[in-house]
């Protein structure tokens, strides 16, 4: 009783950690990937300007993950498709829309991407384990750290 009761104190007590699931979530398909699915996947680098520093990440384009749930990409990303919204989370509940188109490679050539490393290396905690990488931006507003998931939503 005790020792449960201490290891519930401690279990409150450990840095709430991001898990290492991203979770992909269309209309009709969602996916969850971990750490080995997304090492599976084509990698990207992206570089960002953080307080007038460049930094360098890499990891897998969010083009490429959304296409696992159903995303329509390059010359498929047209007409109805262009009102596609997708919400990136955060673990602590922080939230950015972008539109799809945004986020196509075929669209615009700053690249956004679901970092894991940078300069080769896991993510800082703070920032991981995966991190909203956003190319182009002036501020680092929109690069969500401890991604959780992104959404596709379809407006109204
Ligand atoms: N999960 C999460 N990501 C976030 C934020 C946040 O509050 N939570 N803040 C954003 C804002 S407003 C900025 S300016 C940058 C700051 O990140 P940095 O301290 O790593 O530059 O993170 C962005 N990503
Ligand atoms: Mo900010």
């Amino acid at each position: 009783m005790i020792a449960t009761l201490a290891a519930l104190l401690l279990i409150g007590q450990a840095p709430a950690a991001a898990p290492a699931i991203l979770t992909i979530k269309g209309e009709a398909a969602s996916q969850m990937l971990d750490a080995a699915a997304l090492a599976a996947l084509p990698r990207e680098t992206a570089t960002v300007t953080d307080h007038g520093k460049a930094r360098h990440f890499s990891g897998v384009s969010a083009a490429v993950l959304l296409g696992k749930a159903g995303a329509p990409s390059g010359e498929a990303l047209r007409g109805k498709a262009l009102t596609t919204m997708v919400m990136a989370s955060g673990s602590d509940g922080y939230r950015v829309a972008f539109s799809l188109a945004e986020l196509d490679p075929g669209m615009r050539t700053a690249k956004v991407i679901v970092a894991d490393q940078e300069d080769g290396k896991p993510l800082a905690a703070r920032d991981g384990p995966y991190k909203l990488i956003v190319e182009g931006d002036l501020r680092p507003a929109r690069s969500v750290r401890g991604l959780v998931g992104l959404e596709l939503k379809r407006v109204p």
